[in-house]
């Protein structure tokens, strides 16, 4: 659904009007799409930003996946994290760009008439990948930044405390760098989308509840990875390649643009699957994409739109995270596909 220009809602003002969104939370949701704002500007002026050296390019260091850094990774985790502390109402943040969490002490002078200090900390723990799809910065191909929002111990956060489930999640969200910003939110009741308005610098509600189809006819798989696939991601996809001529009897389209958000948000407009399945390269890690940060998020989005995501035999929102940094196998998207190859997987 999309409303008509004059009845647009900013953020703010969309957020203001959700019951069951807390007045702390709201401020949280809208610190970070501040900063993601601020990121879409890095982003847009490309080889022009005023960074000395430019943003493009590798930081010439390794993140704790062993991932080689760029230089807009790190510009991108510094924005979130300055964000993160401003807004006051945050226990801690993790994010793929750091080793360890990042608890936050909100105590500033507070201390009480026993002379001891009164530690305060905000009610809520952020977790992000700043910069999702970064092999893609130097082509100029869409990227984002993916979020994903816990509440809080009530006292000093420590890594165990986000060690919660997806279901968990109280909010959830994307912001893609394309040829539009957009920001795709969730806080539990549905799927929304805002644009922003690069002019004013606001962002505009452009798209509400957004559903996905249940049934598709495009799928998006790394197939350079074929060979490594287990039997039933082998199966299923030797099905969707054989189309017409196989049991599905219909023929099948493939993407990959090789920035999860972005496929993400393609199956969100239209449906589709998308696959990151466990392979034998790295048999010690289930898959590629990271669990608290990429998987969970996307998946509280495409339930909340009507879709299913799973790790090829349960639900990834059920997953109980062991560590932060965790890795997990991803099928997510249109329903009776997502059915159709976990099924595979627990035949
Ligand atoms: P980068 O952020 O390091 O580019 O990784 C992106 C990503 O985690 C995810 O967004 C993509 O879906 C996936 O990796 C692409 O992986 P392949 O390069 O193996 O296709």
């Amino acid at each position: 659904m999309t409303p008509s220009i004059n009845q647009q809602k900013n953020l703010k003002q969309f957020l203001s009007l959700q019951s069951n969104i807390p007045a702390d939370l709201q401020h949280l949701l809208i610190a970070v799409s501040e900063a993601c704002a601020t990121i879409s500007g890095h982003v847009g002026r490309g080889a022009l930003a005023d960074i000395a050296g430019g943003i493009l390019g590798s930081a010439g260091s390794e993140n704790v996946q062993g991932e080689v850094q760029k230089k807009l990774d790190i510009i991108s985790n510094d924005i979130l994290i300055e964000a993160g502390q401003r807004s006051g109402v945050l226990a801690a943040m993790a994010s793929e760009e750091m080793d360890e969490i990042l608890p936050l002490d909100l105590t500033s002078d507070l201390t009480s008439s026993s002379g001891s200090s009164d530690k305060q900390q905000g009610n809520y723990l952020l977790l992000f990948d700043p910069l999702d799809g970064s092999s893609n910065i130097e082509v100029n191909v869409t990227i984002g930044t993916i979020f994903s929002i816990l509440t809080a111990p009530k006292t000093d956060a420590t890594e165990a405390d986000f060690m919660q489930p997806g279901t968990r999640q109280v909010a959830a969200g994307y912001v893609l760098y394309g040829p539009q910003t957009l920001l795709v939110l969730t806080t539990g009741d549905g799927v929304n989308a805002f644009t922003l308005d690069r002019e004013n610098n606001v962002w505009l509600l452009t798209q509400e509840k957004l559903s996905i189809p249940a049934d598709t006819k495009e799928f998006a798989i790394n197939m350079s990875n074929q060979r490594h696939w287990e039997a039933p991601v082998q199966r299923y996809i030797s099905e969707l390649l054989a189309g017409k001529t196989s049991a599905r009897g219909k023929d099948f389209n493939m993407r990959w643009v090789a920035a999860m958000v972005t496929d993400v948000h393609r199956i969100l407009t239209r449906g589709g699957i998308f696959m990151y399945p466990r392979d034998a390269r790295e048999p010690d890690k289930p898959g590629k994409l990271r669990l608290m940060y990429e998987a969970n998020p996307m998946s509280f989005l495409v339930e909340q739109a009507g879709g299913a995501s799973t790790n090829g035999k349960q639900r990834i929102l059920d997953l109980q995270p062991t560590k932060l940094h965790e890795r997990v196998a991803v099928f997510l998207g249109s329903k009776n596909e997502v059915e159709q190859v976990t099924g595979y997987h627990l035949e």
